[in-house]
C-alpha cells in the first residue's frame, strides 16, 4: 500500500508538518531542522516580480478554429482551412497592481498565445483598436503619470492630465476609455484587437498589412460608472470570478476573429498613416474579413504556473506573419522577451504554459532553471558538418516579411497622410459612433475626471483637449465643471 506520506522537495519523509525540531520543548529549534528552513526559504520566494504593467489577471485555454478560408492573404499554417489550434489567453486590467478591483476603468489585456504547428504566435492586444501613444520612447512616462506618485503613493488626476494634454495624440484612445466601453461587463463581453498593423505575407511571397478583431459571441455590454465602483468594493475580483465559474458551469465563451486586410501599396496613400497606432483604418475602406472563431473550454489548474508565469511576446511571429512599420511595435518586439528574463527568468520560453508544441532546435544552452537540452550527439555550434538544425534561407535578398525603407537618421514623428490630426478620429467617435445617451454618460465621466484635477492651469488644458475634440462638448465640460 502506498502511503501518502508528506516529503522534503528531495522526495524524503517529513518528521513533522507541525512541529519545528527543538532542544527541549520549551528550548531552542536549530539549524539542522532542514526541512522547517526549506519550508520558509521557499516561502519567501513565492513571489516573482508582478508585470510592470497588466498585473492584475486572469485567464483560459482554449482552441481557435480557422472557419474561412485566408490563404490568399497569409500562408500562416493556423489560418489555412479548417486548422484547429490550441491557445492561450490572459486578460488583465493596465495600470492596478496584481490585487486591485477588476472593475476600475483602464483598457483591458486580451493577450493571446497559439501553439502553432510551427512555433508559438503571441498576438498581445488590448480590448480597444488604439493607443495612448504612438511612440515606444513615450511608454514609461505614460505609466508612470496613470501609476503612483512617489511621496504620497497615490494616484493623481493632475499629473494623467498633465501629461494626456501635452500627448494630444492620446485623445482618441482616452475618448475610447472614458466612453462606455471603458468598463466592460465582463472580460467574456468585450472585443479584442491587436491593434497594431501587422503583416501577411502568402506562398507566393505577396505582402498585406492586416488588423486583427475579435467580436464577442456574448454580445458586447458594459457596467456603468455606478456599477462599477459598487462591484470594485464588493468583489475585487469579479471577472476572475466570472470567466473562472463560466468555464467551470461549461458555458464556454467565444469570439469570432475578422481582419481588415490592406494591399501593400495602399499604405503609402490611406487617408490615415495605417502604422499610427492612434488611428483605426475605416470599415468602409476596409471591410472586416471573417477568419474563424476562438473558444475557450478550459481553465487553468495553477494559477501561478499557467497565468503568473505566461510570458506573452509580440516578437513570437510564425512564417506568414510579420512586423509592421509601427513604431510601438517594433519596440514592444524588444520589451516583452526582456521583461519576461527579468521577471520569470531567461529560460522561461521553456516552462510548460509557455514552451510551443512544435520542437524547438537550436543551440542555445544553460542557464538559471534550465529544464531541456539537446543529446549529447547534437553539435554545440552552428554551422557545423554533423547535421545539426540548421536555418532554411529565405528567397535571395528578403527576411520573409519586410519593407522598403530609405532615410537619414531622424527623429521625425510617423509621416501625416491626408486626413491625419490627432483630434479627427476622437472627433468622429465622440460624434458619430456615441448615441446621446453614451454622450450624457461620457460627460459625465469626464468632468468627474477632470474635476480631480487642482492646478488649473491642467484643468484649463483638459477643458480645451476636449475642445479640440468637439466643441460643443468642451463647452458642456466648462459648464459642468462650473457648477
Ligand atoms: Fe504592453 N507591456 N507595452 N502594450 N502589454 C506589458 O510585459 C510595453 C502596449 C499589453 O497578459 C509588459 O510581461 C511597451 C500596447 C498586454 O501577460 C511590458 C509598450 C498594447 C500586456 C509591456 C507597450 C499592449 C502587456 C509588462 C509601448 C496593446 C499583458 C510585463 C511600446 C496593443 C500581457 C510584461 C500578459 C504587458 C511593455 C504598449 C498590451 C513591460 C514598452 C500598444 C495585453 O513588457
Amino acid at each position: 500500500m502506498t502511503v501518502n506520506y508528506s516529503t522534503t522537495q528531495s522526495g524524503a519523509p517529513v518528521v513533522s508538518d507541525a512541529h519545528a525540531q527543538s532542544v527541549g520543548a520549551d528550548g531552542a529549534i536549530i539549524l539542522t531542522d532542514h526541512y522547517l528552513v526549506e519550508k520558509l526559504a521557499q516561502f519567501n520566494r513565492e513571489r516573482v516580480p508582478e508585470r510592470v504593467v497588466h498585473a492584475k489577471g486572469g485567464g483560459a485555454f482554449g482552441v481557435f478554429k480557422t472557419t474561412e478560408d485566408v490563404s490568399k492573404y497569409t500562408k500562416a499554417a493556423l489560418f489555412q482551412p479548417g486548422t484547429e489550434t490550441e491557445m492561450l489567453i490572459r486578460f488583465s486590467s493596465v495600470a492596478g497592481e496584481n490585487g486591485s478591483p477588476d472593475t476600475w476603468r483602464d483598457p483591458r489585456g486580451f493577450a493571446i498565445k497559439f501553439y502553432t504547428s510551427e512555433g508559438n504566435y503571441d498576438l498581445v492586444g488590448n480590448n480597444t483598436p488604439v493607443f495612448f501613444i504612438r511612440d515606444g520612447i513615450k511608454f514609461p512616462d505614460f505609466i508612470h503619470s496613470q501609476k503612483r506618485l512617489p511621496g504620497s503613493h497615490l494616484r493623481d488626476a493632475d499629473m494623467q492630465w498633465d501629461f494626456w494634454t501635452l500627448s494630444p495624440e492620446s485623445a482618441h484612445q482616452v475618448t475610447w476609455l472614458m466612453g462606455d466601453r471603458g468598463l466592460p461587463k465582463t472580460w467574456r463581453h468585450m472585443q479584442g484587437y491587436g491593434s497594431h498593423t501587422y503583416q501577411w505575407i502568402n506562398a507566393e511571397g505577396e505582402r498585406f498589412w492586416v488588423k486583427y478583431h475579435f467580436h464577442t459571441n456574448q454580445g458586447v455590454e458594459n457596467l456603468t460608472g455606478e456599477e462599477a465602483e459598487r462591484i470594485a468594493g464588493e468583489n475585487a475580483d469579479y471577472y476572475i470570478q466570472d470567466l473562472y465559474e463560466s468555464i467551470e458551469e461549461g458555458s464556454f465563451p467565444s469570439w469570432d476573429l475578422f481582419v481588415q486586410v490592406m494591399p501593400y501599396e495602399d499604405a503609402k496613400t490611406y487617408r490615415y498613416n495605417p502604422f499610427d497606432l492612434t488611428k483605426t483604418w475605416s470599415k468602409k475602406d476596409y471591410p472586416l474579413i471573417k477568419v474563424g472563431t476562438m473558444e475557450l473550454n478550459r481553465n487553468p489548474e495553477n494559477y501561478f504556473a499557467q497565468i503568473e508565469q505566461a510570458a506573452f511576446a509580440p516578437s513570437n511571429f510564425v512564417p506568414g506573419i510579420a512586423a509592421s512599420p509601427d513604431k510601438m511595435l517594433q519596440a514592444r518586439i524588444f520589451s516583452y522577451a526582456d521583461a519576461h528574463r527579468y521577471r520569470v527568468g531567461t529560460n522561461h520560453a521553456q516552462l510548460p504554459v509557455n514552451a510551443p508544441k512544435s520542437e524547438v532546435r537550436n543551440y542555445s544552452q544553460d542557464g538559471a532553471g534550465r529544464i531541456s537540452f539537446n543529446s549529447p550527439s547534437t553539435p554545440v555550434y552552428a554551422p557545423n558538418s554533423a547535421g545539426g538544425p540548421a536555418a532554411v534561407e529565405p528567397a535571395a535578398g528578403t527576411v520573409g516579411g519586410g519593407w522598403e525603407n530609405d532615410g537619414e537618421l531622424t527623429l521625425a514623428a510617423h509621416s501625416l497622410h491626408a486626413e491625419d490630426g490627432d483630434f479627427v478620429q476622437p472627433g468622429i467617435l465622440y460624434r458619430e459612433v456615441f448615441d446621446d445617451a453614451t454622450r450624457a454618460r461620457f460627460l459625465t465621466t469626464i468632468a468627474g475626471a477632470v474635476g480631480g484635477v487642482k492646478r488649473e492651469d491642467i484643468k484649463e488644458r483638459a477643458i480645451q483637449y476636449w475642445t479640440n475634440v468637439d466643441s460643443e462638448l468642451g463647452a458642456k465640460l466648462r459648464a459642468e465643471l462650473g457648477k
